[in-house]
């Protein structure tokens, strides 16, 4: 594209992403590179105040340990997160975090968030875990922080930039190459570390939502698998893969259930009345130790409901009027004050969605919804990948420096390409980390990686002839439309090139037919798998054939051919994994049961970009001694 003006842009440290986690590490950054006399520049695609995951606002805050309080310790949240990833989790990774992550909470209400307080002006708790907030602003008050850090340090931002691929000098990362999604501008992004926190993916399988629901989601549909895409072309090696995310929410509009569950203590019971949880508890022995334990892991959660709707027992509803009633009864005494009670439950009822899935609030108007009268149907979304939430899939990191861990190369949240941090949802194996935690990883890898540059960070070297062939690459949707669209009388059905449109659903049909997506009820096999990576390899031929008419069809391509190597990842990596350990998640029919002397390790993967092959590799799980 002869118009198409390059940009170059030289930094100490690039963070990719200005996410909760992407804004934690700008935050971090800045003081310690104004201290160091570095450039911190920091890329998002869209614009900070409300981008990515918590764009809408939210209404908890899911991690909160509560050290100073004596509530509760960082060694109890590593047991929570090794019960609820059945085994499989990176304790030091998630120690480190625990350990860190009220400061950062505590960091958000000096900055303006409002957390609720009780009489006693203690903290409002959701669950042991969680914490209420007024969180409608949410985003804006953690982007203004970093905002102002970087300004303060003298740095850079870059907003509607969309990053594409590393920049590589052998194993080491030295920068990003992207384009603005408004101006005909291609980046440049020269550096000594980079910071990857470019989020999770969704829209990787087909939704439940299509036609004219297409493109709701309850994670952001703007998260593509940027952060997965760009540490596999760095050669990274990848964690947990295969642990994608299914939450159950309230139908069609994806509310989460989390404040009904645990602060309304709701009950969810199938269309014949049975509550899942109570009437196939049994079912739970067949998952032991990890089955056992209290609180029952997310996936195991969704299985049992899985159980009730395969046997014909669906719609699954969460009885929201019995825990309302159930929690006035309390003043049934006093007739004012139930009055006011029933009031005050009845908007925090609509509060939880207005503050985090607004389309939630919008349904339940529309479709005359009053929980406090009658109860609402929920289901298993279709799956994502979120290393964050209480998924696990990202880039294989090193762990704290202080730790005696054995999964340690150098710097905190090192990927094992070098001066490439993964941190949020790019980071894998260290889940329920949310956005507090994500905040704090960022914080945690800012501050290693700006000791990597102050120790090693050598002048980046980037080579420029591979800058122009990824810009000719990058450009190609645009060319393969001016030169063929007037063969044709509609422009958007050629022999030269398809539209991103159809090139997603195509792959999003491939996922959700051989890969356990909505319609096949979360269940493959191998035979699937194996029929499903040679559908990919058909559809990865035509990935170059996609075409773009403009900027925003241009990311549209780039953001599903993101998806796409995401999507081969888990394939593969089900594949390599012969068990099923996260029914509920997904569920291998021909390895129906958990392996725990074969496979109580992680499944990693690697693609290695010198000879275009994919390693798949067994790690051991190491769990932290006494805990
Ligand atoms: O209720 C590019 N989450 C919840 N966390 C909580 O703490 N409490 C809750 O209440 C939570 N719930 C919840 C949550 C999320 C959503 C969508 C809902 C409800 C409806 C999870 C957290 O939000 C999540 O853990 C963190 O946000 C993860 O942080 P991070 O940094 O990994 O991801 P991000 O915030 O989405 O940011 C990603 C950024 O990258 C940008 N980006 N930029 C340039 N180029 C590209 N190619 C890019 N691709 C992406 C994005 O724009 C974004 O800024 S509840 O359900 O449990
Ligand atoms: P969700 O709204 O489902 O994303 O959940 C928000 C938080 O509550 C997360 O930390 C979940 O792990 C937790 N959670 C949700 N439902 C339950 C449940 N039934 N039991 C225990 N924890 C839950």
């Amino acid at each position: 594209m002869a118009n198409f003006e390059t940009v170059e842009v030289s930094t100490d440290l690039l963070i990719l992403g200005g996410g909760f986690s992407g804004c934690g590490a700008a935050t971090e950054a800045a003081y310690w590179a104004k201290k160091n006399n570095l450039k911190v520049t920091l890329v998002d695609k869209a614009a900070l105040d409300r981008s990515g995951a918590v764009a809408m606002g939210l209404s908890a805050i899911n991690q909160y340990v509560g050290i100073g309080d004596g509530d509760n310790t960082a060694e109890e949240y590593v047991q929570y997160v090794r019960q609820d990833l059945m085994g499989i989790s990176r304790e030091d990774l998630v120690y480190n975090i625990a350990r860190h992550v009220d400061g950062t909470v505590h960091l958000f209400e000096k900055w303006g968030l409002k957390i609720w307080k009780d009489e006693n002006g203690k903290y409002v708790h959701e669950g042991r875990w969680q914490l209420m907030i007024n969180g409608e602003s949410y985003k804006i008050l953690i982007a203004e922080a970093a905002k102002n850090a970087i300004a303060d340090a003298g740095g850079e931002i870059f907003e509607r930039v969309f990053i594409v691929d590393p920049l590589m000098d052998g194993n080491k990362c030295v920068g990003a190459v992207g384009f603005s999604t408004r101006e005909n501008k291609f980046y440049v992004f020269k550096a000594k570390a980079v910071i990857v926190g470019l989020g999770g993916a969704v829209h990787v399988f087909r939704p439940r939502s299509v036609g004219e629901g297409f493109g709701r989601s309850w994670y952001p549909p703007f998260n593509s698998g940027s952060s997965a895409y760009f540490t596999l072309q760095a050669g990274a090696e990848m964690t947990c893969q295969e642990v994608r995310f299914i939450p159950v929410r309230f139908k069609d509009a994806y509310g989460p259930v989390g404040a009904w569950f645990l602060l309304f203590k709701s009950r969810a019971i199938s269309a014949q009345g049975g509550e899942y949880m109570v009437v196939r508890k049994e079912e739970l022995n067949n998952w032991a130790p990890y089955g056992l334990a209290k609180p029952i892991p997310a996936n195991l959660r969704n299985y049992l409901g899985m159980l009730d709707v395969d046997a014909g027992l669906g719609p699954l509803y969460m009885e929201t009027h019995e825990a309302i009633q159930k929690i006035a009864d309390e003043y049934k005494d006093d007739p004012k004050a139930f009055k006011k009670k029933m009031k005050e439950l009845e908007s925090e009822a609509w509060e939880d969605f207005l503050d985090m899935t607004i389309s939630q609030a919008i349904l339940w108007a529309s479709m005359n919804v009053y929980p406090e009268q009658k109860h609402s149907e929920i289901a298993a979304c279709e799956p994502y990948f979120i290393g964050s939430h209480s998924g696990a899939s990202g880039a294989w990191v090193s762990g704290p420096e202080d730790l005696d861990t054995p999964y340690k190369w150098g710097y905190a949240n090192m990927t094992t390409a070098d001066g490439l941090f993964a941190v949020g949802d790019a980071s894998g194996a260290s889940s329920h980390k949310f956005s507090s935690g994500s905040h704090t990883e960022g914080r945690i890898a800012a501050k290693a990686a700006v000791k990597y540059i102050v120790e090693k960070g050598a002048e980046p070297k980037v080579d420029m002839a591979k800058v122009e062939e990824l810009k000719a690459k990058i450009l190609t949707p645009f060319e393969l439309v001016e030169k063929n669209q007037n063969e044709f009388t509609d422009v958007e059905v050629n022999t030269h090139y398809i539209m991103p449109r159809q090139f997603l659903h195509r792959l999003q049909k491939i996922m959700d037919e051989y890969a356990g997506g909505v319609t096949s009820a979360f269940k493959t096999s191998k035979s699937l798998l194996e029929r499903g990576l040679e559908l990919m390899a058909m559809l990865k031929d035509d990935s170059d054939k996609q075409g773009a008419r403009d900027l925003h069809e241009l990311m549209r391509v780039w953001e599903n051919n993101q998806r796409m190597w995401i999507a081969e990842s888990h394939i593969r990596t089900m594949l390599f994994r012969e068990e099923t350990r996260w029914p509920g998640y997904y569920f291998r029919a021909d390895t129906p049961k958990m392996d725990e002397q074969n496979w109580h390790c992680f499944a990693n993967c690697r693609w290695n970009p010198a000879s275009g092959e994919w390693e798949m590799m067994k790690r051991d799980v190491w769990n932290i001694p006494g805990v």
